[in-house]
């Protein structure tokens, strides 16, 4: 019999990487995706599989995790083996607009879906991932950040995901359940949502190169992430729930980066670099050469500009991970390095906006900009 997967959060990045993951592993996949105005599935069209098709392994179910009938007739229908949390609201910064709702939807959220099992009777059939993130650490007590790292969140994000975690942990030892946190450090891709950092300025470089954009608009530069690959990480979350035991994890490359190498090296991927200038609120990059001679990269012009706006009002500094533990127990180890990564997001980008400009050109669509 193979095993059914139910994943929450599956039309956002991660829960793209793990449905490819556990298709190929031979599971049968459903998917909880939230009722919008227009289409929300891009990142997992190309695993739809028509309703009407007997024996398909790719199920998607409409839901809320702000909704526990809905999570309860779903667990019930779906019978999982195992159950994936990675739905959130997971911006940090939009936390901070909708403190309420984050609560909601990341912290009540979980134990809606522990409760949901524990209610159904399946505390011993499902096995459970949380999603649980590096946030947790927020202002450094040490590094790098283990599993006995104390946690200090700095965000309404992080404090939700907080709860989530120590519930989580609660239903392992009150029920026995096996329920488990994945603490992932950032974990990016060419699907990484638009508006987190580094996909800001991959699209950010791509559309300047192709002369769609003129500037980068930035916040904190100085902040240091410790940032892996997603499919990588997908693969993590699995073997977590493969273990004999139920564990906590760390989730690592174990090297940190500032925000401003990473834009350093996303530059030097359309061949430019850069000279920074000023300091704070008033640091600008500008291009001091461009290997490829792009029109769009001439010699002095301002590229990156700090807007104070993308600051926050408590910040993470430092993030860097100790994988130590996946490493010895999972045979868990990061392979994609930064400057793979960073070639892979860029590149990906200038192919889908190169698509895009001569669409326009031939006056098909227009482009979308977004923050
Ligand atoms: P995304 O933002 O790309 O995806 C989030 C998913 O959650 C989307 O499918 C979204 O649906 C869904 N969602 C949001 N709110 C609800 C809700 N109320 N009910 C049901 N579903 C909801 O995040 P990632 O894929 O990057 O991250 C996956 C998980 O891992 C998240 O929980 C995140 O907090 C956590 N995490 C992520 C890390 C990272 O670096 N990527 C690191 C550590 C933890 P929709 O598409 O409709 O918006
Ligand atoms: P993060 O990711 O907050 O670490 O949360 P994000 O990419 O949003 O920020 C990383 C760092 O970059 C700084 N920064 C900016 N961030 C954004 N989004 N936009 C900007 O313009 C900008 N300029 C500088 C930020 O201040 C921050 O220091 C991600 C999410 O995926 C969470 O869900 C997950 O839990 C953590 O990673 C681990």
């Amino acid at each position: 019999m193979p095993k059914i997967a139910l994943i929450t959060g599956i039309t956002g990045q991660d829960g793209a990487y793990l449905a490819e993951l556990l298709l190929e592993k031979g599971y049968i996949v459903h998917g909880i995706k939230r009722r919008s105005s227009l289409f929300n599935t891009d990142r997992i069209d190309h695993l739809y599989e028509d309703p009407h098709v007997d024996s398909r392994r790719f199920i998607l179910h409409y839901g809320d995790l702000a909704d526990s009938s809905n999570l309860i007739r779903i667990i019930q229908e779906v019978q999982p083996d195992e159950i994936y949390n990675l739905g959130a609201m997971s911006h940090v910064k939009v936390s901070f607009d909708t403190p309420e709702y984050t609560a909601n939807a990341d912290g009540i959220g979980t134990l809606r879906i522990l409760e949901a099992v524990r209610l159904l009777g399946l505390t011993k059939k499902t096995k459970i991932y949380q999603a649980s993130t590096s946030e947790l650490y927020g202002l450094v007590q040490e590094v790098p950040q283990s599993e006995r790292t104390p946690f200090y969140p700095r965000s309404p994000y992080a404090v939700a995901k907080m709860y989530a975690y120590w519930i989580t942990v609660n239903y392992r030892e009150a029920y026995g359940m096996f329920a488990c946190n994945g603490i992932l450090f950032n974990h990016e891709s060419p699907l990484r949502g638009e508006t987190f950092v580094t996909r800001k300025i991959t699209r950010a470089v791509a559309q300047m190169s192709l002369g769609l954009q003129d500037k980068l608009y930035i916040g904190n530069m100085d902040a240091k992430r410790d940032w892996g690959h997603a499919r990588d990480y997908v693969e993590a979350m699995w073997l977590i729930l493969q273990q004999d035991k139920p564990e906590d994890f760390v989730i690592a490359t174990g090297i940190t980066t500032t925000v401003r190498d990473f834009i350093i090296m996303a530059f030097a991927e359309v061949g430019v670099t850069l000279e920074f200038r000023g300091e704070g609120a008033n640091e600008k990059a500008f291009v001091a050469a461009s290997s490829d001679n792009n029109e769009h990269f001439p010699p002095g012009k301002e590229v990156v500009s700090v807007d104070p706006a993308y600051f926050r009002p408590t910040e993470v500094d430092l993030l860097i991970g100790d994988p130590t533990k996946a490493q010895q127990l999972l045979g868990w180890k990061a392979k994609c390095t930064l400057p793979q990564l960073v070639k892979e997001m860029v590149q990906a980008d200038l192919q889908s906006f190169k698509r895009e400009k001569m669409l326009k050109e031939a006056g098909f669509t227009i482009l979308k900009q977004f923050e």
